[in-house]
């Protein structure tokens, strides 16, 4: 459950926050595919309940209504549709997968499929699941709960979500029969929504009932679906990500805390030579990475304090050191803009998402950030491709905010965090030749509309990162995105 197939040469899964399906099949062939992705985590595809009365949030889909794959992202064809392109393109599709509860107890209760509910009977038709489904009596979780009482955190509600018995064989079967639909219909793998509020041992059981993924859309013989839990680990509490890393891997939090520190300058660049599990980070093969998600980038979820698009220079360089560095199998985000932490994407007055609409430099509109279309983000997947499995070798410091280093033979990254320049001779590792910098600009035709670096027979080049430059990063590898 640890490995998310991703197709050859391919690395990074970027998270399409509230992207309808056939615009995802739409980026997978024109964007995704061609940069080299390797895969997309969509927003849950069930059917979920309408909250008119909170102008439609974001977060109504995190209160399932139904397994009917009929959300504001599309239907089961549209959704069908887009496994078959994106697979086809190469870039592979992980489900948010919201099986720890229904909905809470709205002032509404139609969903986006038409099903209704009766939540003071705990009643679901539309599964069906009704009150022997759910643990019982029913409590809500307590802020001290997470810090005493891992009983209370996994059988109580979360905010109130009605709180399904993953023990019960009726509802370990509802779930199965969803995860399996979206398996045969050619998905990769999921994303667990709030796995610590589920028992480890009833999941084990749920996962180990999965098929194994699709050879139709390409996938090996005998593959078992990627499985990463979104557990939120920062040490102290009742239950720890340990439990769930035998099942499956698991969200790792610290390393968006960490990277945000230290890229706004609150904790040296050199102290990340040690980067990975001496931080207190979990095993690399376990690991899933990233600096923000839908919910901490809002503040939602105990979140905060990580950076975000908001803070866009020393978020792009969080990013290049997170793509950069082999540790961990990265996620990114792409958003929409907010400026309420409960306000859903870009909608017209039905309710309807508007798409993204595509600018002629190649970044989003109509409310949409993209920043996987950021030049300086982009680059970074092709970075890492061109990588490869290679080690962090000829790591370079000053002592404080500058570092540099290289992954084997086909990659160097330089970064200045301090208040001066970077302008020293350094070991780039790579083949003689001249290389365009892929974050100042990029190669067109044979010159680089950036900074060109020029390596001698030796492997050093001269690297210069001013400190007032629009990027604290400089990188160059081996891929044709950046030799002259
Ligand atoms: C309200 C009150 C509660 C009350 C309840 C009674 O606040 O005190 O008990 O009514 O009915 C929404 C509202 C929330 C409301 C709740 C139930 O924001 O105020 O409770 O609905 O009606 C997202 C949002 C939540 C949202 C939820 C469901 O973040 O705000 O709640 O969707 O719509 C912990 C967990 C972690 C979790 C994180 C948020 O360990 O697992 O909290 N993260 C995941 C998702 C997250 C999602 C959920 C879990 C739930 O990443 O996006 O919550 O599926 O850290
Ligand atoms: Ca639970």
């Amino acid at each position: 459950y640890k490995n998310p197939y991703y197709a050859a040469n391919r690395s990074v899964n970027v998270h399409l926050f509230e992207w309808k399906w056939d615009d995802i099949a739409d980026e997978c062939e024109r964007f995704l595919g061609p940069r080299g992705f390797g895969g997309i985590q969509i927003s849950p595809p069930n059917e979920n309940v309408v909250l008119w009365s909170y102008n439609r949030p974001w977060w109504e889909r995190y209160q399932p209504m139904s397994y009917k794959l009929v959300t504001r992202s599309g239907n089961e064809a549209q959704f069908a549709n887009m496994l078959r392109r994106c697979n086809a393109a190469g870039v592979r599709i992980y489900v948010d997968a919201v099986i720890n509860h229904m909905t809470g107890e709205p002032p509404e209760n139609v969903g986006t499929a038409g099903s209704t509910a009766v939540f003071s009977d705990w009643y679901y038709p539309a599964v069906p699941f009704n009150r022997q489904h759910f643990n019982w009596p029913h409590c809500v979780i307590n802020d001290i709960d997470y810090s005493t009482d891992a009983w209370r955190v996994r059988n109580c509600e979360l905010v109130g979500l009605k709180d399904l018995n993953q023990a019960d064989e009726h509802v370990r079967n509802m779930i199965v029969n969803f995860m399996n639909k979206l398996i045969d219909l050619g998905v990769a793998g999921f994303r667990i929504d709030a796995a610590k509020h589920m028992w480890p041992s009833d999941l084990r059981v749920i996962y180990d009932r999965l098929h194994n993924l699709n050879t139709d859309h390409g996938f090996p013989a005998n593959a078992r679906p990627y499985i990463y839990q979104e557990v939120i680990d920062y040490g102290g509490e009742a239950i720890s990500r340990d439990e769930y890393t035998p099942l499956g891997a698991v969200t790792e939090f610290k390393v968006g805390l960490e990277l945000s520190n230290a890229f706004r300058g609150n904790n040296q660049l050199r102290w990340l030579s040690s980067w990975g599990p001496q931080w207190g980070l979990l095993a690399h093969g376990d690991s899933l990475t990233f600096i923000d998600n839908h919910d901490n980038e809002r503040g939602h979820g105990g979140g905060g304090g990580v950076l975000t698009y908001k803070q866009s220079r020393p978020y792009k360089a969080a990013i290049a050191f997170l793509l950069a560095h082999p540790y961990g199998e990265p996620q990114i985000m792409s958003s929409f803009d907010f400026w309420d932490s409960e306000v859903g994407p870009p909608m017209d007055n039905n309710g309807n998402i508007i798409s993204p609409a595509i600018n002629s430099d190649g970044t989003c509109g109509n409310g949409w950030i993209c920043q996987h279309r950021w030049r300086q983000i982009y680059a970074m997947v092709a970075f890492r491709n061109a990588a490869g499995n290679t080690g962090i070798n000829d790591w370079w410091d000053n002592g404080s905010n500058q570092i540099a280093f290289c992954r084997g033979g086909n990659a160097f990254i330089a970064f200045n965090n301090d208040y001066w320049n970077l302008n020293q001779n350094l070991q780039t590792c790579l083949p003689a030749g001249r290389y365009c910098d892929v974050i100042s600009g990029e190669k067109v035709g044979n010159s680089c509309t950036g900074k060109t670096v020029t390596v001698g027979n030796d492997g050093r080049a001269q690297i210069s990162v001013g400190a007032n430059d629009y990027d604290m990063m400089l990188a160059i590898h081996i891929g044709p995105e950046s030799r002259l």
